[in-house]
């Protein structure tokens, strides 16, 4: 699924994240970098040794920050290594961090010159982010980097399994409802 925002094509695809040919991809880390299951676990294991070692160098990554490494033997060249908030109830500032974490990823590939990006659902396993609430915040926060910075070529979601995939869907529908293409 495919909308043009600003001057970007925005996509949603149903799919394994570590295949992206994307230029970078986003991880969904933790503030310690140390690597854990999930989107972070396959993303490590698809791309080698070279992620940690340079994450260990880098350290850690606080809750709505990111920081940059290459892609070791992915396709994408780096990873974008995000922290979303640990869902506990809503009242802690959660949906600020999720915002957080997507608007800063973008600002780094943006300072980086990458032209193609590809994120996952952040917070939405391991950290218990109700899907459609930050469906919601995802897709919105990163249109509006869109229509506000036309540097992109390409930027979207990869959504592990159905459910996620028509939660997006949904939420984009809504959200870039004119706009798509
Ligand atoms: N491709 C795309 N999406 C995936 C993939 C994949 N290969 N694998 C899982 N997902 P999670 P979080 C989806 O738990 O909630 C880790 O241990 C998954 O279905 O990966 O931000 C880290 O080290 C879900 O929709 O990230 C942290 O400690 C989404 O990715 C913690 O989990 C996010 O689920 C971060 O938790």
């Amino acid at each position: 699924m495919e909308f043009k925002v600003g001057k970007s094509v925005f996509f949603l695809e149903e799919g394994d994240l570590t295949l992206q040919e994307t230029e970078a991809i986003v991880n969904a880390a933790n503030s310690r970098l140390a690597g854990g299951g999930g989107v972070d676990g396959a993303i490590h294991r698809a791309g080698g040794p070279a992620i940690m070692e340079e994450s260990r160098k880098i350290g850690g990554c606080p809750t709505g920050q990111a920081v940059i490494t290459t892609g070791g033997n992915l396709k994408a060249k780096y990873v974008i290594h995000t922290v979303g908030p640990i869902y506990q109830g809503g009242s802690q500032g959660e949906a600020r961090l999720l915002a957080s974490a997507y608007h800063e990823s973008l600002t780094l590939a943006h300072k980086k010159g990458i032209r193609s990006l590809a994120f996952p659902s952040l917070s939405t396993g391991a950290y218990g982010y109700p899907l459609e609430e930050a469906a919601r915040i995802a897709v919105k926060t990163v249109a509006d980097y869109l229509r506000q910075h036309p540097v992109f070529d390409r930027v979207g979601f990869v959504l592990f399994g159905n459910q996620a995939f028509q939660t997006y869907a949904q939420a984009a529908s809504k959200e870039l409802q004119s706009l798509r293409k």
